[in-house]
């Protein structure tokens, strides 16, 4: 979504995690994805990085705005908050360990609900960086046990994640993309 509203050009090679082609490891040998290479050189292999650089080089909806408390943000949620969703996430063979998750994760959730009574998105009243490195995060965790999600205390994040999952960009980016091979079946962003 940053490379998109960025507005940049970039070349999308769709990957499956069960075949990583060799010329993606030669270039990132951790094997995880997203990796972003630049002029044949330079590699970039952390998601929030890859929204940085393009958001440093064209910025049309100010998603920098108030960087510092944004940037705050964003490494709590994934220093706290992602192992916790991991362990809510993966432990579904064992229910102990499942709730004891979810009672952690309300530490990080509440800062994020009482944000979102004050405001419709976590920086004040447009969308910008903090809402969308985070978002997928809550996605993952609302669908563990949606119902549950739903009808739970944070009304507040509901409201923000259903409209950020129904916003035009997130539509506009979540195609089924077919599997790279060869340039010939690459797709463009921004082409
Ligand atoms: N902190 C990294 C995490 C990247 C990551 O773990 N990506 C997963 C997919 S969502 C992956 O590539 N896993 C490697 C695998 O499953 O083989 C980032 O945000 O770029």
């Amino acid at each position: 979504m940053a490379l998109k509203i960025s507005g940049l050009k970039v070349e999308l090679r769709e990957i499956l995690l069960k075949n990583k082609p060799n010329c993606m490891l030669e270039y990132s040998p951790k094997g995880t994805v997203p990796v972003l290479i630049i002029d044949n050189k330079t590699v970039i292999d952390e998601s929030y990085d890859i929204m940085l650089w393009a958001l440093k080089q064209n910025d049309p909806n100010n998603w920098l705005f108030e960087f510092d408390a944004a940037n705050q943000l964003i490494k709590q949620c994934d220093t706290q908050f992602k192992p916790i969703l991991d362990s809510y996430k993966y432990n579904d063979q064992n229910k102990d360990l499942q709730l004891k998750s979810r009672d952690e994760s309300f530490e990080f959730l509440t800062i994020l609900e009482n944000k979102l009574n004050l405001q419709t998105y976590l920086q004040g009243e447009k969308i910008t960086l903090s809402d969308i490195a985070i978002f997928p995060f809550i996605r993952q965790y609302a669908y563990v046990d949606i119902k549950w999600f739903q009808q739970s205390e944070f009304k507040q994040i509901n409201k923000w994640l259903d409209q950020l999952i129904h916003s035009e960009l997130f539509a506009s980016i979540m195609h089924k993309y077919p599997e790279y091979i060869t340039s010939k079946t690459s797709v463009f962003i921004n082409d």
